[in-house]
């Protein structure tokens, strides 16, 4: 038997109308992975700076942090920085850098409640001093929760993470610690940073792009994807539970028949 849950509203009150359809608890996608894109353009229409929305954003982070929890999703990766994200403007990229902790300073104690376990990926080693030293904290403190994984993608790019991962197995041949013969696919990805975890099961983009844009290029592989209009500041859990329907209504096969 599956155990059904109806749709909510953002005051907790079911959605007779629009959405009938329901979710069943156990084919929610075990691990969630979500370009959240569109904050500058909300922030436009409303006439009110970029970093607005950006704030806005990281509001509706934890919004979809308490609605993944509560329908058990192991994994939810957000694309919070792309190492393409550095060519904005330089007001903009230092105010992106103060959002990972402006998020652990007011959500931290409720995540630890959660038993939410933080992690970041990503070339970490280029971030100020301050966002590292706040993204460390976070991971430290959580370290032993046994919750959802809350993994951001910090800095990150596909491409960059897969030469990296290159790179270290030519070093480990060299040294003698691998030997060409035994690489394989598994073996290259306990390369990368997703090594813990399973792949994404399901891949979100808002704003209207239809585009991967370098977010974890070898783990999408056998993804399924749901794109949406909604800006990411206007996502809400209904359109989470949306994306999820759908997922459900998909068959995967993995390639084969
Ligand atoms: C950022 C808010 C969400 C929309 C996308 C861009 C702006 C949360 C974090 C964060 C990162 C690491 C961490 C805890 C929180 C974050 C950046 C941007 C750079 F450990 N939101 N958010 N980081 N945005």
């Amino acid at each position: 038997m599956s155990i059904r849950m109806p749709f909510f509203n953002n005051r907790h009150e079911p959605i007779k109308e629009t959405l009938t359809e329901e979710i069943v608890l156990e084919k929610v996608p075990e691990h969630v992975a979500i370009i959240m894109d569109g904050n500058g353009r909300w922030a436009n229409r409303r006439g009110l700076p970029r970093i607005a929305g950006h704030k806005e954003g990281m509001e509706v982070v934890q919004r979809i942090v308490r609605v993944a929890d509560k329908l058990k999703i192991k994994i939810l990766t957000m694309y919070a920085f792309s190492t393409e994200n550095w060519k904005r403007p330089k007001a903009e990229v230092d105010y992106l850098m103060r959002l990972p902790k402006m998020f652990l300073d007011k959500y931290l104690p409720e995540l630890i409640e959660k038993n939410v376990k933080v992690n970041v990926i990503g070339e970490l080693s280029v971030l100020p001093p301050h966002t590292l030293q706040a993204v460390h904290q976070a991971m430290e403190k959580t370290k032993d929760n046994t919750g959802l994984l809350l993994n951001f993608a910090l800095n990150y790019g596909g491409r960059n993470e897969i030469v990296k991962a290159v790179k270290q197995m030519v070093d480990d041949v060299a040294n003698g610690k691998v030997a060409k013969e035994d690489i394989t696919e598994e073996l290259f990805e306990q390369y990368l940073y997703t090594h813990n975890f399973c792949d994404p099961d399901l891949i979100i983009r808002t704003s209207g792009e239809k585009r991967i844009s370098n977010f974890l290029l070898w783990q999408s592989a056998y993804s399924e994807f749901w794109f949406t209009d909604v800006l990411w500041p206007d996502f809400t859990e209904e359109t989470l539970k949306e994306a999820l329907q759908d997922y459900q209504t998909r068959i995967r096969r993995f390639g084969g028949v």
